[in-house]
């Protein structure tokens, strides 16, 4: 399948982390027997990933700035483009060897992302999405999940980790949602619960205290595949209040009236 000159770009990019994080997996999997623990492996790894992601990047389109996970934000020449990047999103599922991991990369113009990859390379299943050109996956367009029943629904969400978040906020939102749906889902790896979404596996997903890079690329996925991404508000961007709701038109919706007034 043809894709723009922009895209192509990206897709390199991922798969070329996505190599480098893959060796980066057997060798973790071999140090979990290790006294130290893969740990600091693990956070070489992510950095090895951003910087790979940056040289290349940067090769490609000379001079847009770079948002990254490790690296924090690196100014470029032309400041209407910057790259939002999480080398690899999912880390604590990286970490014990569950291959539910990713690489994600949005693009921004004049604030509004444009396009998006997100690539899970224990897979090898790789979304692409453009403005107005829709989300695909692995060639295959993607369409957001068409369920009107809440009580028909699989719903993502994330848990605040150790030390962070609200933990009763969190168990009061989970404890409300399972009440409603069919079945609730926790992966650990925000940007493809996002991906999940566009694909139409999830029919919905929340969660809070987000990063830009984990949702960027996932935002434009989900709304070229004709869903709907906002804040805990509803029509709020979740890229400034860092708290997430997303499905379809519908779910979206459903979960917003159900989670704003907790
Ligand atoms: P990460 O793996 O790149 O850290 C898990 O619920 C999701 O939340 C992951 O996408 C994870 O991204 C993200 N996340 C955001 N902030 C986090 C934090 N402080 N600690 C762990 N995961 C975080
Ligand atoms: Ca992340």
């Amino acid at each position: 399948m043809l894709h723009s000159a922009l895209i192509n770009v990206m897709v390199k990019a991922a798969r070329h982390a996505g190599r480098s994080l893959k060796r980066d997996l057997g060798e973790v999997e071999h140090l979990q027997v290790s006294l130290k623990g893969p740990a600091n492996f693990v956070t070489m790894a992510d950095k090895r990933a951003e910087e790979l992601l940056y040289a290349d990047l940067t090769k490609s389109r000379p001079g847009y700035g770079f948002i990254g996970e490790e690296g924090g934000t690196r100014e470029g020449a032309d400041k209407s483009h910057t790259w939002i990047v999480d080398p690899l999103d999912g880390t604590t599922n990286f970490l014990h060897g569950i291959p539910q991991f990713a690489i994600s990369i949005g693009l921004q113009r004049e604030g509004t992302i444009i396009a998006g990859v997100i690539y899970n390379p224990a897979n090898d299943e790789l979304y692409i999405a453009e403005r107005g050109k829709g989300a695909f996956l692995n060639d295959q367009r993607l369409r957001v999940a068409g369920r009107r029943q809440l009580d028909e629904c699989v719903v993502g969400c994330g848990l605040p980790h150790i030390g962070r978040g609200d933990h009763d906020q969190s168990r009061l939102e989970m404890t409300a949602i399972q009440q409603r749906v069919a079945g609730l889902r926790r992966f650990g790896a925000a940007s493809l619960d996002m991906a999940f979404v566009a694909a139409g596996r999830l029919d919905g997903y929340w969660e809070r205290n987000l990063q830009p890079w984990d949702m960027a690329a996932g935002q434009i996925m989900i709304r070229e595949a004709g869903g709907v991404v906002s804040g805990m508000a509803g029509d709020d961007d979740p890229l400034t209040t860092g708290h997430l709701i997303c499905g379809n038109e519908f779910v979206h919706k459903e979960l917003v009236k159900i989670l704003k007034p907790l």
